[in-house]
């Protein structure tokens, strides 16, 4: 528990700087709530359909448009920032299939949220009677435009927010409180200049224009949030991208200063390739991975997984992932695998990863 043993009259912004640095964070900042800045790019690019089968967030527009339908008494929001690699809460369920990196974290929105509910439990302390209601992603809240506000970032070509010392692998999250704030933040200019590494690297050409992310294309939405079978044409720019994807993030050059900094030598996480190179040990790993998977019941896939965020994509969107990894990596090994799924949905899939298969 925090102690706020200091002067009475200190600050709600002297206070978050305290938690910050208690739990960890990267940036913990208060501003008022307002409508985000940035809505009518996100009615257009509903309009477009881009969001492919993510209907809820249609569903969230309401709010979205008007954070104060959450709650009328809320005044403030205050935005964190949470650097996920290296990793803050790593998983004990280490899968040798790629992944993104902030897979290599236990589900954040366990540990982060309970974060957030001790910082309230702190904040209760100094304010009892104050209205605090912590958000962690799935709230119907556009949390990249209020932490915008806020100052925690710029919307990076990629759509991430980027800032300058942090670069763009951190979590965002929210309490919203009805404390008010004297606080004027600027956001921060956007640092991404001439640079459209992201938009070239993308093996789907998901970032169509800067700012904004076809995301029914994206490898993340693909592998995570679609219940459905990738059309063809999009599984071979899959490359060996299990459970989403980084590439938009590795290549940019605010993540690499990052690195740097961090003096993180490259590895899985910080390449840049569509399909890593496999010593004969890894490979053995990653077929034994999809064995499992291809073979085990979904109860027993779901057991295995429990804790991480890779069961998002559920039993079955982990064997269609694994089906496109074995034909883009051409594990062979696996035939007899394959041939002997009996899974409807994904039968046409399996067709394909065999024809794709050569010894
Ligand atoms: C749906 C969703 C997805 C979808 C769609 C992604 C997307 N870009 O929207 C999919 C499944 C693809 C996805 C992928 C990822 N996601 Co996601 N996702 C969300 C979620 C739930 C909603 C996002 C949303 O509403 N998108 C709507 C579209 C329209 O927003 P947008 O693409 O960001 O576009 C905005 C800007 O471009 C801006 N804009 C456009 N033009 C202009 C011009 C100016 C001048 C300005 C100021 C702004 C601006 O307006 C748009 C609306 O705000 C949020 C959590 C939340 N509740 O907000 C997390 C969230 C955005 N995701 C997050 C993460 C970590 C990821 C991944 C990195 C995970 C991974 N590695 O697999 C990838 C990144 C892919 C990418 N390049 O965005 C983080 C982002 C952290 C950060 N630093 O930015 C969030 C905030 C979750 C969290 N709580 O931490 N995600």
């Amino acid at each position: 528990m925090a102690d706020f043993s200091q002067p009475l009259n200190d600050s709600i912004e002297n206070k978050l700087e305290f938690l910050k640095n208690s739990y960890g964070l990267n940036q913990v900042e208060i501003g008022p709530l307002r409508s985000p800045l940035s809505i009518d790019f996100y009615e257009k690019w509903l309009s477009r359909n881009y969001h492919g089968t993510m209907s809820y967030l249609h569903d969230h527009l309401p709010f979205k448009k008007e954070p104060k339908n959450l709650n009328p008494q809320i005044m403030s929001v205050i935005s964190v920032a949470q650097s996920y690699f290296p990793a803050p809460e790593p998983s004990a369920l280490n899968v040798p299939a790629r992944a993104a990196t902030y897979a290599s974290n236990d589900d954040y929105h366990f540990w982060l949220k309970e974060k957030l509910k001790k910082i309230i439990e702190d904040l209760k302390t100094a304010y009892p009677d104050s209205v605090f209601l912590p958000y962690v992603d799935s709230g119907p809240i556009l949390e990249r435009d209020l932490a915008y506000q806020n100052g925690l970032g710029w919307f990076g070509k990629n759509t991430c927010l980027i800032h300058p010392d942090h670069g763009s692998l951190f979590f965002i999250a929210e309490i919203l409180t009805d404390l008010s704030s004297a606080a004027v933040i600027q956001p921060l200019p956007d640092f991404c200049g001439k640079c459209t590494k992201c938009m070239d690297i993308c093996p789907t050409g998901a970032i169509v224009e800067p700012k904004v992310l076809r995301a029914e294309h994206c490898i993340s939405y693909l592998t995570i949030e679609s219940k459905e079978v990738p059309a063809a044409e999009l599984r071979p720019k899959i490359g060996d991208w299990f459970f989403g994807c980084d590439l938009c993030q590795t290549i940019c050059p605010w993540n690499e200063k990052v690195f740097r900094q961090k003096k993180i030598e490259k590895s899985d996480a910080t390449s840049t390739s569509l399909i890593l190179n496999l010593s004969q040990d890894k490979r053995n790993d990653l077929i034994g991975y999809f064995r499992f998977l291809l073979t085990e019941s979904n109860k027993q896939i779901q057991k295995k997984h429990f804790g991480s965020p890779l069961l998002r994509a559920g039993a079955k969107g982990l064997k269609r992932n694994a089906l496109i990894v074995i034909a883009n990596q051409n594990l062979y090994e696996l035939k007899t695998e394959v041939q002997n799924l009996k899974d409807e949905p994904l039968q046409e899939l399996a067709d394909w990863t065999l024809s794709q298969l050569k010894e």
